[in-house]
């Protein structure tokens, strides 16, 4: 474990190229990222790294080779090493690479584990380029709804969708582990980093607890008109135009310096809404860090969908990672029909007299031009 931080919240990176997109995030965040790498392949490690071998007995630390079920068993039989690195986690969000056989079994074996452990998953993992030839394919669609099974979220991104032209195959993975490296910072310090309109570990525990699958993106603009800029982009982005549902709730970020308007915000949540689904929950968070994001705005988009389950019963907090075979979707950010709905039992976060789990902009009844 890096014990440089006692975040909550820790990401894990799995497979070669899980590994590979986690040594991204721990780049572009800096001090204070929680991570922990894991691999069947000892030769993954790399010097001062947080690194765990899985399947030593089994595997010996020379990987799957392509193999999902060996690489299964062998996460089974050595998931526990994890446990060393989750105390105190209250959210994992595990990056892999799925079409080779560490990231898909270990991630599945890992996400159950976490389960046990009652601590919720977020899974970001990619689907292999077309040029990888159908047995990376078929490795990937085998074990994706399993995984989604037992995670809380789980986004796959078609790395064909992710990056578009590359001019080789060695510039197109590249780019992959460093735009989606780029994309999971961003929700890193959506969550981790102050903001007026706050999204912590907490919050992001209960908005994930039965989530599903959902679509990611996240765009970054700069200029006057950054704001419509931002809502254009995401609504031409690849990674956002098709999913298995549709889109029954939205959580937006907003992360941006201290020049950051008021009418912006309003600009981007309502763009947003009407893009990808007016009459669905909608949760809006915001960052300030000056020093990161001076002039520029970078967005962060949510959706999931409803695969046309029915929409169940809120749950407690100790049933976030409960049973999840048969379970119904339900709507992630759903509040209920009055009050603070399915927070009602939940310990409103007070300071100098304010309910700062009530947005910023609520509370002071400010008008956002929606
Ligand atoms: N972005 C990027 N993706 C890669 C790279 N190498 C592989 N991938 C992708 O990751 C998928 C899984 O490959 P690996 O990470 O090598 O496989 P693994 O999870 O370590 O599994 P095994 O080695 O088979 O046990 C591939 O199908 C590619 O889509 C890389 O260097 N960069
Ligand atoms: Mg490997």
């Amino acid at each position: 474990m890096n014990d440089s931080t006692n975040s909550p919240m820790l990401l894990i990176g799995i497979g070669g190229a899980g590994c590979a997109i986690a040594r991204g995030v721990s780049r572009a965040f800096g001090d204070g990222l929680r991570y922990v790498l894991a691999d069947t392949d000892a030769a993954t490690a790399g010097e001062d790294e947080p690194f765990l071998l899985l399947g030593g007995d089994r595997l010996s630390g020379r990987g799957s080779g392509g193999d999902i079920v060996s690489a299964r068993l062998a996460a089974e039989d050595s998931v526990d090493v994890l446990d060393e690195s989750l105390e105190g986690v209250r959210l994992a969000v595990i990056v892999t690479s799925l079409g080779g056989g560490t990231g898909g079994g270990a991630t599945l074996e890992a996400a159950k584990h976490l389960r046990g452990r009652g601590i919720p998953s977020v899974v970001f993992a990619t689907t292999p380029f077309t040029f990888e030839g159908e047995a990376r394919q078929q490795n990937s669609r085998g074990v994706l709804s399993m995984i989604e099974e037992e995670a809380n979220a789980s986004f796959f991104i078609p790395l064909d969708k992710l990056i578009g032209e590359a001019d080789n195959m060695d510039e197109a993975m590249r780019r992959a582990v460093d735009t989606l490296a780029s994309a999971v910072t961003l929700f890193w310090r959506l969550v981790e980093k102050p903001g007026y309109i706050r999204l912590d570990t907490e919050r992001i525990r209960h908005l994930i607890a039965n989530a599903g699958r959902g679509r990611f993106a996240a765009v970054t603009v700069q200029g006057l008109d950054r704001a419509p800029e931002a809502v254009d982009a995401l609504a031409r982005a690849p990674l956002l135009a098709e999913g298995s549902g549709p889109v029954r709730a939205i959580l937006c970020g907003v992360l941006a310096g201290e020049d950051l308007r008021l009418s912006e915000v309003g600009k981007i949540a309502n763009g947003v809404r009407t893009a990808f689904g007016e009459g669905c929950a909608f949760e809006l968070a915001t960052v300030n860090d000056e020093q990161t994001f001076c002039g520029r705005i970078s967005v962060v988009l949510m959706l999931f969908e409803a695969n046309g389950k029915d929409v169940d019963e809120p749950q407690t907090g100790s049933a976030i990672a409960g049973p999840r075979r048969g379970r119904k979707a339900r709507n992630p950010l759903a509040t209920g029909p009055q009050g603070r709905g399915r927070f009602n039992n939940a310990e409103p976060t007070v300071w100098n007299g304010e309910d700062l789990d009530i947005p910023t902009f609520v509370r002071r009844n400010i008008n956002l031009d929606f």
